[in-house]
């Protein structure tokens, strides 16, 4: 895996003041999680926008680490992003609130159209569930997806250990400790891991909870990871965390299937033995995906640019440099993951019939099994500030 393409706010501002006085139409303004895109992806996509169109585009590139910062530059500050990468629940949260414009990939050729050729029936059923009332696939196109799960260093810690999402407040672990700053995500597996004798009583299920805003809930995930920050962590990190785990300094990271994965990956290459599991308590599933906001100023090009996205070989490359699963449906896609290392897998549930034993990174694609156990999170509309205030509160009880 390569270094990632790092573009700052305050170089992509200078950017935009550059170009300030160049047609709009000529701008593509893109808002994308930090670490999650390829090397030159961006400027092939000019390449091949200009060769597609005969227009020129200069694209701007932006990245967040929260989603909920991102939302509020959106929502609050109302920026003239024209493609955005959100969360499944933020992507539910901006159906809500009317921020989103339909997609309409009618101008794209059909011979071009990666989109319509490379639907994931799982991801689009998956957006489907998001809102019973608008299909958010009229809204949105999946970019990436995975699980959340526990990433550890094998010399210290064993995968019996790591397999509860207690081990976060472990002892032996005290200050080896890193949670991703990313309130939503380490809410849902704390309360899993809280009710999980009403979960095996079949008193509750992983989908309620998912949207459970209670004061009780979050007074009980809040006295939770408050004993956590008084066991001691080492950090609550966006993106830098993957280093503090391939230099040995972080033992446990509560985070993304696919930071796990270039973790692991570069780690090896320190003679640093990671891993990573799904908690059997349950956890979450999920996606991010990309939307066009109500203020974007080039639709066109944000259209294309999502189509591009889906194009096979680009999304090999922004899987292979990022660690994160595409949500691509293409048989190239897969087959360009098969690696005779691993044991085989049940892929029916993502990539249909004979996939039923396929040897993949069980980290990329997890398996059936794994899937079964997860959820997908939920907007809490309101409610989500009562969690932001909590997450403060613990975060500065450190
Ligand atoms: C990559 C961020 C991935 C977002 N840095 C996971 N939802």
């Amino acid at each position: 895996m390569k270094k990632f393409l790092r573009i700052s706010a305050a170089l992509a501002a200078l950017a935009v003041s550059a170009i300030s006085c160049t047609d709009r139409t000529q701008v593509l303004k893109v808002y994308n999680w930090s670490d999650y895109i390829a090397e030159d992806v961006l400027e092939d996509f000019e390449q091949w926008y200009e060769a597609q169109t005969g227009e020129k585009i200069k694209v701007i590139y932006q990245t967040f680490d929260v989603n909920e910062s991102m939302l509020s530059k959106i929502e609050i500050g109302h920026e003239d992003f024209d493609v955005v990468c959100p969360s499944d629940y933020i992507i539910e949260r901006m159906l809500n609130t009317g921020d989103l414009l339909p997609l309409d990939f009618a101008e794209i050729p059909d011979s071009i159209n990666y989109i319509k050729m490379n639907r994931a029936p799982y991801i689009e059923g998956m957006f489907r569930s998001i809102n019973p009332d608008i299909d958010a696939n009229d809204y949105s196109v999946a970019y990436m997806w995975g699980t959340t799960g526990i990433i550890y260093n094998k010399k210290y810690v064993t995968p019996e250990e790591a397999s509860t999402w207690n081990v976060i407040r472990n002892p032996k672990f005290a200050n080896k400790v890193l949670i991703k700053d990313a309130p939503r995500d380490v809410y849902a597996p704390v309360l899993i891991y809280l009710k999980q004798a009403e979960l095996a009583a079949g008193n509750t299920t992983l989908a309620s909870l998912m949207r459970d805003s209670s004061d009780e809930s979050i007074a009980a995930v809040k006295d939770y990871l408050l004993s956590v920050v008084k066991n001691g962590v080492y950090g609550w990190e966006a993106d830098f965390g993957k280093e503090d785990l391939t230099k040995d300094r972080a033992w446990v990271s509560l985070n993304w299937s696919g930071d796990a994965v270039w973790a692991i990956d570069e780690a090896k290459n320190v003679g640093v033995d990671l891993d990573y599991i799904v908690p059997e308590e349950g956890s979450t599933v999920w996606f991010d995906g990309w939307v066009i906001p109500k203020y974007a100023k080039n639709v066109k090009a944000a259209t294309y640019f999502i189509d591009f996205m889906c194009r096979p070989d680009i999304a090999i490359r922004n899987m292979d440099e990022t660690g994160y699963v595409a949500a691509n449906g293409a048989r190239e896609v897969l087959e360009s993951q098969i690696d005779e290392e691993y044991e085989p897998i049940d892929l029916t549930y993502f990539f249909g019939e004979g996939a039923d034993s396929i040897r993949v990174n069980p980290v990329l694609y997890p398996d059936a099994k794994v899937i079964a156990r997860c959820a997908l999170e939920h907007d809490w509309g309101q409610d989500t500030e009562k969690l932001l205030t909590m997450w403060q509160e613990v975060k500065g009880a450190e």
